[in-house]
């Protein structure tokens, strides 16, 4: 797991990484920088049922898009070519499209949450929080990695 040390102990980090133009490592407290949406969210767990919680955070859209994303903004055809892959530190993972999240197609309100029921998630890392998921597989807390691609394999 990527960490640095600080007095209060381990803080997660998070690496935004491949077709972006600004590629950065973020901690939670670095996620306070956009602005802050608050969802309540309902989802079902095939293993342990209907969980409910009320996530904080900047919408994953928002913290993309400040990496420089490498397709031409102006050209809107051009994003449909990119996958988010989101990772856990424990392995999870999931992949969007970039046309999901984006005010243009989906607009789905994807968040990665900085607070669980108010509680701070500075140490365990952020969760991804899609409020349209029935199914509560995609929230995948402890996320360390987030990986843009606008090669998907196969396209030329
Ligand atoms: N990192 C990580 N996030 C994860 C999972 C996981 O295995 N690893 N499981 C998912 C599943 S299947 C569900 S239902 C929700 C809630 O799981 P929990 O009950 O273990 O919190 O977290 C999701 N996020
Ligand atoms: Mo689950």
């Amino acid at each position: 797991m990527s960490q640095s040390l600080t007095a209060a102990g381990p803080v997660a980090e998070l690496a935004l990484t491949g077709d972006l133009t600004r590629p950065a490592r973020l901690t939670v407290p670095d996620l306070l920088a956009w602005p802050q949406h608050a969802a309540d969210v309902s989802f079902e767990c095939a293993t342990s049922g209907v969980q409910r919680h009320r996530f904080t955070g900047p919408l994953l859209h928002d913290v993309l898009s400040a990496a420089g994303p490498g397709f031409d903004p102006v050209r809107r055809k051009d994003r449909l070519r990119f996958l988010i892959a989101v990772s856990g530190v424990d392995g999870h993972h999931a992949l969007l499209s970039w046309a999901e999240i984006d005010p243009d197609f989906g607009r789905a309100p994807v968040l990665l949450a900085v607070t669980i029921d108010t509680a701070p998630l500075d140490r365990a890392g952020p969760q991804l929080v899609l409020p349209q998921d029935r199914c509560g597989a995609r929230h995948i807390s402890g996320i360390n990695s987030i990986r843009v691609d606008g090669g998907y394999p196969g396209w030329t």
